[in-house]
Formats: C-alpha cells, structure tokens, sequence
C-alpha cells in the first residue's frame, strides 16, 4: 500500500503528498516507513531557508518569490513554520490569504506547519515535509521560519541558501550579531523598502558585514531591497539566489551543505529513536524510584541515567 502511495507521491500527487504530511504529523508509523521509501527519491530539491523576525515580511516575499520562479517555469514546494501560533493561529491563516493567487497552481504545493502540532521537534518536521516535497520533483523548496531560537538555527541548516530578512524601520543588525545571525545567512534582505530608512539600514548591515564575516576581504554577502508586497526587487533577489547556488557549486560548498543536513537528520534522528526507546522502556515504577533517588540525593543523576541506559540495553 505504502509502495503505491510512494509512486504516486513521486509522480507529484497532491492528494496523496498531503496525506502524507497528515501522517507524519499525527505520529502514524505506516507514514514514517511511507517516508523512509521516498528517501532515494530526494536530495534534488533545491532548497531556501527565509528567516526573519514576525512582520518583517517572510510570507509576503516567499509569496512574490514563487511568482517570479513560476514565471521561470519551476515548480515550488512552500513551508511555512511557526513555532509560535497553533495551527488555527492568525499568522498561518495570515499567510493563507497571502499565498491565495498559488493555490490554484498546480506547479505550487504550500505547507504550514504550527510546531506545537508535531512530534518530535521542529528540524525534523520541516526535514520531512521538505523530502516529501522533493520527492515530488518540487525544483525549488523554500522554508519560511521565524528566526529566533536554535531549532530554528537548525531548520537554517536544512537550506542550501539561507536568506535573512530585515525591514528598513528595524534596528535589527545589532540584534542579529548576537544571535549569530551574521554569519549563517548567505542573502541579506531589507524588505519594505518603501519605508524610509532602507538605504541607511542597508549601509550599517554592509559595515557590520565587512567588520564581522570578512575583515579578511572575503565574500560579502549581497544585501538586496526589496517591496516584497509589490515584488520589487525580487528578481535580484532570485539572481543572488542563483549566483550563489553557482558558487557553492563551483567551490564544493553545496556538497559540504548536503553533508551537513544529512548529519543534522542524523543526529536528528538517533535522539528521537532513542526519546523513543526510553519512554517505551522504562516502566514508570522503576523511573519513579529514581527519581526518589535523586531527590533524596541517594544517588546521582549521571548514575541514574546510566542505570536506565542498562535497563535499556538488557537483550529482551
Ligand atoms: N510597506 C510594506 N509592507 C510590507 C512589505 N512586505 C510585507 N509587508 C507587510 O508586512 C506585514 C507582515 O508581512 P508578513 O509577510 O506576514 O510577515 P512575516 O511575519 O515575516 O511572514 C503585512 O501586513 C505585509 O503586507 C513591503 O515591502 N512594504
Ligand atoms: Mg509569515
């Protein structure tokens, strides 16, 4: 059942993709073996990280970026994270009404995804419905992600190219260098350009940019305006996009990238086997006098969690 379903989905099926997904989100393992069967069907997708704050715009400029490549003729798969709003939540309905004009296109599949709805964390979410997105055919995956925490920092490692978006009214670019943000995108955006402000925000970001990632005179990453609401600028943005892709390709960089994410689905996927295993077999009973333990300082929490690891590794 689950091979027809894998033809089916690789053929592009919609239908069958978003039943899928379901799965996966409901935690059905029949959806995870599914999964597992499209694995060799993917690592084609190319794939872009969209981060930023809430409001700077992400929805809106995946929105304009997927119009320009469907007039390129690509397909595109869209993911939509928020960590933050349930899946009824305002953000996602939100970025519905944004997406609209591509909800007929067939070249275009969009996924949201409220995290709070999937088990086992938000890089792994967003892994799996990217792979069943490139299994698809998809040309082009992009990932929209509010950048604040570390699992978003690990949905940024997902991509092949990770755009930051900031606004021309935000003092955003010290923020950004504490959270380390410098260094992991590869496009800078200043969307709302239409704002005043942008230039100048522009130019700091560059300083920063020249003083932080390549004092040495390395490559600078392009800092790109856009309208996101009414597409300008978003042309050069996919120009970027490209030139870096060309880059990466040419320097071993995308290779490296894919031995990255696939060390992240790793180790990704070892601490969910083994979250797994431990609630499945430690028997409440044996955990709850540990915890006793611990409390009552008889034993350490290093020792107690190596006892559990013993009782785990006992052959059944
Ligand atoms: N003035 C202006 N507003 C914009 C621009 N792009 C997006 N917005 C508006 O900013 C708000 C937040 O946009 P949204 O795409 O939902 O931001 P997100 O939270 O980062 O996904 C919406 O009201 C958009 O219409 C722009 O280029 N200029
Ligand atoms: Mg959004």
């Amino acid at each position: 059942m689950s091979v027809e379903l894998v033809d089916r989905i690789v053929a592009g099926d919609v239908r069958s993709a978003a039943r899928l997904m379901r799965g996966i989100e409901d935690g059905d393992a029949g959806a995870f073996e599914t999964l597992e069967k499209l694995y060799p069907h993917t690592g084609r997708a190319y794939i872009v990280g969209v981060t930023g704050a809430p409001g700077s715009g992400k929805s809106t400029l995946v929105g304009a970026l997927t119009s320009v490549l469907r007039q390129k003729r690509m397909t595109v798969g869209v993911v939509a994270i928020d960590p933050t709003s349930p899946l009824t939540g305002g953000a996602i309905l939100g970025d519905r009404v944004r997406m609209q004009q591509h909800c007929t296109d067939e070249g275009v599949f969009i996924r949201s995804v409220a995290t709070r709805g999937w088990l086992g964390g938000l890089a792994r979410a967003a892994a799996a419905i990217i792979h069943v997105m490139d299994a698809m055919g998809k040309d082009i995956v992009l990932v929209e992600t509010v950048g604040i925490g570390q699992q978003e920092v690990d949905v940024t490692r997902l991509a092949c190219t990770s755009i930051f978006v900031l606004t021309a009214d935000s003092g955003d670019a010290i923020q950004m260098m504490k959270a380390g943000i410098l260094e992991m995108a590869d496009i800078f955006v200043i969307n709302k350009a239409d704002l005043d402000g942008a230039l100048l925000v522009k130019k700091e970001l560059q300083a920063t940019l020249t003083m932080n990632v390549c004092p040495a005179g390395g490559r600078l990453p392009p800092v790109v305006l856009t309208e996101a609401v009414n597409g300008r600028g978003v042309e050069e943005l996919v120009e970027e996009v490209w030139r870096h892709r060309q880059s990466l390709s040419s320097d071993g960089g995308l290779q490296k990238r894919k031995h990255e994410r696939a060390r992240l689905e790793l180790t990704e996927a070892v601490e969910s086997s083994l979250r797994e295993l431990v609630s499945l077999g430690v028997d409440g009973t044996s955990q709850d006098e540990l915890v006793e333990d611990l409390v009552q300082r008889r034993i350490s929490p290093r020792a107690a969690a190596s006892h559990i690891i013993a009782q785990l590794m006992k052959p059944r």
